[in-house]
């Protein structure tokens, strides 16, 4: 049998209607395994749908259905996917765009640059363009990717119809004519009865008229298993790993790359035991390293990660990891950046992102239909390895901090907030802030 990923770790976005049922995919998280879900889950989903509390629709990827209150959906393409209709009151968006408590180490400051409730909705993965914007990946909604502005103001980039990008960098000079494209893992159709591998789709994007080409599904890693990507990033050019978008895959503890020709191959698998479950992706200054942020899946149950288990460790060209971690003790570190000259006391060290649990179960198995405060845990938190090698905390409270970049001398950290919430809904809660030295 073919190993599932069971959506990303944080979302449970994609029901599927199969046989009858409704059926999740991605409760289960991080888990490698068959995305497998109890009857009182699939009931909680069917009674979600079929009883919505307020009209709303149901959006299959092509066409959208009325919902009726108390009216059962007819959902008729069943390889469809669909986002639950709409039953939130005023008051339970108030509290779904309150700001978490965020504060800071007292060296430093933060502001908020776009609040919750704005235009984010799962704001992933920051590209910085200058001192004044950066381009986010946001696969939630149909997926896209936004600019946002050192004033708040968001602009959309790209809106790719058939997949949902969230993790992207911006193609060399070495891929000739896509130089300057916007390389993207995205989420894939489903293609399969009795599941799919998700997030496996290399997308490339064309910034100047936003149109999207597939470039290739991830293949199978070497012992058979499928490629539920989690971050991307192109090597620096004059380095050993130029020429080459890289790719974390969280499903089959892998890491693969795709070369300017549009091959997409495995690269080397890792021992997820000893080194854990593959996620952010940075390279030393240098350029001699890529550093590969991990998670620790917990041995008790798969689908979770450790608290403290998290790890950034160096991998050499040859696919060789250090024994030495940069850094230890995060949890589900993300994206990671090396602060500039203008960054107060702490230029050159590294920053984290570390979105600590994802919390993306409670919507449906813990909590279903409770309010969406409730959800989302504020255990997200920024961190810095000082030139010593030690792991000092920046900021706490946050929700799901994955992205960071520096914007001139202001750390920028994209939020996604909760990912599913009452309803199994998604809202645009996702937010960015801004942090200074003071
Ligand atoms: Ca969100
Ligand atoms: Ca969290």
């Amino acid at each position: 049998m073919r190993l599932q990923f069971c959506a990303k770790p944080w979302s449970n976005r994609l029901i599927r209607r199969r046989a009858g049922l409704l059926s999740f995919c991605g409760v289960a998280g991080l888990a490698v395994g068959a995305c497998t879900h109890t009857p009182e889950q699939v009931a909680v989903a069917a009674d979600a749908l079929q009883t919505a509390s307020l009209p709303g629709s149901v959006t299959l990827s092509t066409k959208t259905t009325t919902v009726v209150p108390g009216e059962p959906v007819t959902i008729e393409d069943k390889r469809d996917w669909i986002e639950m209709p709409y039953a939130v009151t005023r008051a339970d968006l108030k509290e779904l765009y309150a700001m978490p408590p965020i504060e800071t180490a007292p060296q430093f400051q933060f502001s908020t640059l776009v609040p919750p409730g704005a235009e984010l909705w799962d704001p992933f993965d920051i590209h910085v363009q200058s001192s004044e914007s950066f381009l986010v990946g946001d696969d939630a909604k149909s997926g896209r990717i936004w600019q946002v502005n050192i004033d708040g103001s968001v602009k959309s980039v790209a809106a790719p119809e058939r997949f949902a990008p969230y993790t992207f960098d911006i193609a060399p000079a070495s891929f000739g004519r896509y130089a300057g494209h916007i390389y993207a893992l995205a989420f894939n159709e489903p293609t399969q009865a009795g599941g799919w591998e998700l997030a496996d789709a290399i997308i490339r994007v064309d910034p100047n008229t936003g149109e999207d080409t597939l470039v290739c599904y991830l293949p199978d890693n070497e012992t058979g298993a499928g490629a539920g990507g989690f971050f991307v990033r192109f090597g620096p050019p004059n380095t050993p790993f130029a020429d080459k978008l890289w790719i974390t895959t969280a499903s089959n503890h892998s890491i693969y790359h795709v070369a300017a020709d549009g091959t997409c191959s495995s690269f080397v698998t890792i021992d997820l035991d000893r080194w854990g479950s593959p996620r952010g992706i940075g390279f030393t200054p240098d350029g001699k390293s890529l550093l590969l942020a991990t998670a620790k899946p917990d041995a008790a149950n798969r689908a979770k990660t450790l608290r403290g288990g998290g790890k950034i460790l160096l991998m050499s060209a040859d696919g060789a990891i250090a024994d030495k971690p940069v850094a230890t003790g995060l949890h589900e570190p993300g994206q990671m950046a090396y602060a500039p000259n203008g960054f107060g006391n702490f230029a050159g060290e590294l920053f984290v992102a570390d979105a600590g649990d994802w919390h993306n179960e409670r919507g449906i198995a813990e909590q279903p239909n409770k309010g969406p405060t409730e959800t989302v845990g504020n255990d997200g938190r920024v961190f810095r390895v000082t030139s010593e090698g030690k792991l000092e905390l920046v900021a706490s409270g946050l929700r799901n901090p994955v992205g960071v970049g520096f914007l001139g001398n202001a750390l920028a950290v994209g939020d996604i907030n909760g990912d599913f919430h009452i309803g199994y809904q998604k809202f645009p809660d996702g937010f960015v802030i801004l942090i200074k030295p003071k």
